[in-house]
């Protein structure tokens, strides 16, 4: 099937997916580095959106200024040249070694200052970038042995970093949002935020939250055994789905940063269906980009790599075009009304109904059959057959 991605389907790849050369803790890179203006060319002509990056993917991270300077000037010629935007960036806070026990939670205080300071200069920098979202993962932000950590001084210094960071931006007026992105493990034994969850209950104690959001990973929650389709609903929910990294992992082992729908084929379809549908009672929907956070295989060349990059793009649009057949399909809409789907939308009590008028109401208690109500068959299996049938093609 012919499907043409375009800058308007919002499609991102951060610089280090299809530049990461194949090193792993158990063997050397397979691949010579990427030129990352190459990357630029290749990913606009593809039919991407934009480009994202940690500081240190374009940046070496002992550059000089002038170094810096230069690489940025072909960066944004490239950008200029192809129109390709850099909607995020986020900060390198774990390849160093000075980031070995984390950045914002380092037990080694000038370790923590040094972060900061690494992640503001990084924060001008997608401001003159134009950058919207601004990602923090905290891959170091953890331990292997707990008793290595004063966990409630970790939260402290981790809200104290964050909150730093929010109150800079609005100090400075930018128009930018930061992104919390959770993951279990791996580098780290346990890394604090592991879960969507997690990371929303630290935002709601943060005195900067209404600018911190997330930035929710497939693999990451599917690592945990946790359905991610379930975790962004909560975060859109909370109005707190600021971005997103789409990319495909079977299960729960290490990271495996698949391409998009390589992974839980069928997870990736309710996925693309809450994206591009919107919950079916109505409700907020996610208006950001696409952004893949993928790893192309190190048993795959450049022509591989470049190849990868295209599937994810297709495997969204195929998806897309899956999801918005299965709910325009009469026989769905009825299977849906058949399974309560709207019913759910409809608030338990009344307009202008009081506990008091619930507690008085005989027909929701006393009188209520319950043996009746659980005679009824929700039909959930049908509603699955068809989405599935629909995912397959069969339809
Ligand atoms: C690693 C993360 C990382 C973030 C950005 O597992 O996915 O790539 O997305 O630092
Ligand atoms: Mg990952
Ligand atoms: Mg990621």
């Amino acid at each position: 099937m012919a499907v043409q991605p375009t800058p308007e389907d919002r499609f991102t790849f951060g610089l280090w997916t299809v530049g990461w050369t194949g090193n792993d803790p158990f063997g050397v890179p397979t691949r010579a580095d990427v030129d990352p203006i190459e990357a630029v060319h290749k990913l606009s002509e593809f039919g991407a959106y934009g480009m994202t990056f940690h500081d240190n993917d374009l940046i070496p991270f002992d550059a000089t200024a002038a170094e810096r300077d230069r690489i940025l000037s072909d960066f944004k010629a490239a950008l200029a040249e192809t129109g390709l935007q850099v909607p995020m960036i986020t900060t390198n806070l774990f390849s160093h070694p000075v980031f070995k026990d984390g950045g914002f939670t380092s037990n080694d205080r000038a370790v923590r200052r040094f972060a900061l300071r690494k992640v503001l200069t990084n924060i001008d920098l997608a401001a003159e970038l134009g950058a919207k979202t601004f990602v923090m993962w905290g891959g170091r932000e953890g331990s292997e042995y707990d008793g290595s950590k004063d966990l409630a001084a970790a939260f402290d210094r981790m809200k104290e970093g964050v909150d730093t960071v929010a109150g800079y931006v609005k100090e400075k007026g930018y128009d930018l949002r930061l992104a919390i992105e959770p993951k279990p493990n791996e580098p780290r034994g346990d890394i604090l935020l592991p879960t969507v969850g997690h990371a929303l209950a630290f935002i709601a104690q943060l005195e900067h939250g209404d600018i911190v959001g997330l930035n929710p990973e497939t693999g990451h929650e599917q690592m945990a055994g946790l359905n991610f389709t379930h975790g962004i609903a909560q975060a859109l929910w909370a109005g707190k789905l600021f971005h997103i990294d789409l990319n495909g992992q079977r299960g729960i082992k290490y990271d495996q940063d698949l391409v998009f729908g390589h992974g839980d084929l069928t997870s990736a379809f309710f996925t693309v269906d809450l994206l591009e549908n919107g919950f079916p009672n109505g409700g907020p929907k996610y208006d950001g980009p696409r952004h893949f956070d993928y790893k192309p295989s190190r048993t795959d060349g450049y022509d591989g790599v470049w190849e990868s990059a295209k599937a994810n793009m297709r495997m969204y649009l195929l998806l897309k075009e899956r999801a918005v057949a299965f709910r325009a399909d009469p026989e769905v809409q009825e299977a849906l009304k058949t399974s309560g789907v709207f019913e759910l939308g409809e608030s338990t009590l009344a307009a202008g109904e009081s506990t008091a008028d619930l507690l008085a109401d005989t027909a929701s208690f006393e009188d209520f059959d319950a043996t009746k109500a659980a005679e009824r068959s929700f039909a959930f299996i049908r509603l699955n057959q068809l989405a599935l049938e629909h995912l397959m093609g069969a339809r």
